[in-house]
């Protein structure tokens, strides 16, 4: 089976492209562009055949697909930051929805019979009433920021490519997910990279945070993966499903579990950049529609991930003070 990611080299992909190789009898294809850091799948890419292209170009991803005839296609590849939505709003729907505009119509015209997985976000739902928590995949769409439009956009244009031109699409919405690799601008890595720096002597003792009363519903990102691919396995096309835990933490909570896996005496001071403009209070979702259809359950507590998540850090902060160590020693010979 031809299994291409789009979006391999992001935070999500590296995960899937490890799932997707410890598949039996599968051929992994993926998309870079020019300017892509490969870090998260360097260890894989003997495994993986990578093209370049950028998804705003209809005239490339055309190519690749038509090169590629995927039987099947994880649709990753997205502005994937809700903070930098706020600043680049026209880059993240551009790139959002007319990059997935050019990748179905593409698919559309020289694969038709492949299946198209679309990974949407429970941004999607934005502001939320306590009375309808928890969120099922009925409830209205209200999006409160740019990237929120964007997942509503992808996710719709996902229905209407399967009704209208019987495509195999199948629209996940997965709640929060963290784990390693995860992107530093997200509250859960971005603490955990601090306490590494603070472990290691390169950051005062203090760990500035935004908005800590904020609840969401957390899952492993190797849990998020597995359930891709089982929506592409076993999910029913035109059918969207939500990804998640069905259980919701507080930010401050979250922060408090990573704060005792470390040794570290930290302090927490609140820095106003890091507050959004909009910001919805509680997001906890049911996944009971995903589970039903494909067996699917998330197996990695969060306590786990946090500490998977704090050894990934303490790793980098360990390569980079080898890395200026060796660049240093190289001056000094000069
Ligand atoms: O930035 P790059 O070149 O490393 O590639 C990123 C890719 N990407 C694109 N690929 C082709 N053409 C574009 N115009 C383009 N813009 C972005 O999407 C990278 O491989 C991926 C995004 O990775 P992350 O930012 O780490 O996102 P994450 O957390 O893996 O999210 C995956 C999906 C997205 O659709 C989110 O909206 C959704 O899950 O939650």
């Amino acid at each position: 089976m031809r299994v291409l990611i789009t979006g391999i080299t992001g935070f999500v992909g590296s995960h899937l492209a490890e799932f997707v190789l410890q598949q039996p009898d599968v051929e992994l294809f993926g998309i870079e562009r020019w300017r892509s850091k490969t870090d998260y799948i360097e260890h894989l890419k003997p495994r993986v055949m990578l093209y370049d292209c950028d998804i705003r170009d209809a005239t490339s991803i055309r190519r690749v697909i038509g090169e590629v005839q995927p039987d099947w296609v994880f649709h990753l590849a997205a502005q994937s930051f809700v903070g930098v939505s706020w600043t680049a709003p026209s880059e993240t729907l551009t790139t959002n929805i007319i990059g997935q505009l050019n990748l179905l119509e593409a698919i559309r015209q020289v694969a038709p019979r492949a299946r198209v997985h679309i990974a949407g976000s429970s941004e999607e739902y934005g502001l939320v009433h306590p009375q309808e928590l928890p969120i099922r995949e009925g409830q209205a769409l209200r999006p409160l920021s740019p990237y929120g439009v964007s997942k509503v956009a992808q996710d719709l244009m996902g229905y209407q490519y399967a009704k209208s031109y019987g495509l195999h699409i199948v629209r996940t919405r997965a709640f929060n997910h963290t784990g390693p690799r995860r992107g530093e601008v997200f509250a859960t890595s971005n603490f955990a990279k601090q306490i590494a720096l603070i472990e290691a002597g390169l950051q005062p003792p203090v760990i500035a945070v935004g908005n800590l009363d904020a609840r969401r519903d957390f899952t492993d990102v190797r849990d998020i993966v597995s359930g891709y691919w089982l929506a592409l396995e076993r999910g029913e096309s035109g059918e969207v499903y939500n990804l998640c835990s069905g259980h919701d933490w507080g930010i401050g909570e979250v922060l408090d579990m990573l704060r005792a896996l470390s040794p570290a005496d930290t302090e927490i001071r609140v820095d106003p950049q890091r507050l959004r403009p909009s910001d919805v209070l509680v997001l906890r979702g049911d996944a009971s529609r995903f589970a039903q259809q494909t067996g699917w359950q998330p197996t990695i507590p969060l306590q786990q991930t946090l500490a998977d998540l704090l050894e990934y850090w303490r790793q980098q902060v360990q390569l980079s003070r080898q890395q200026a160590t060796m660049v240093s020693g190289a001056g000094g010979k000069r």
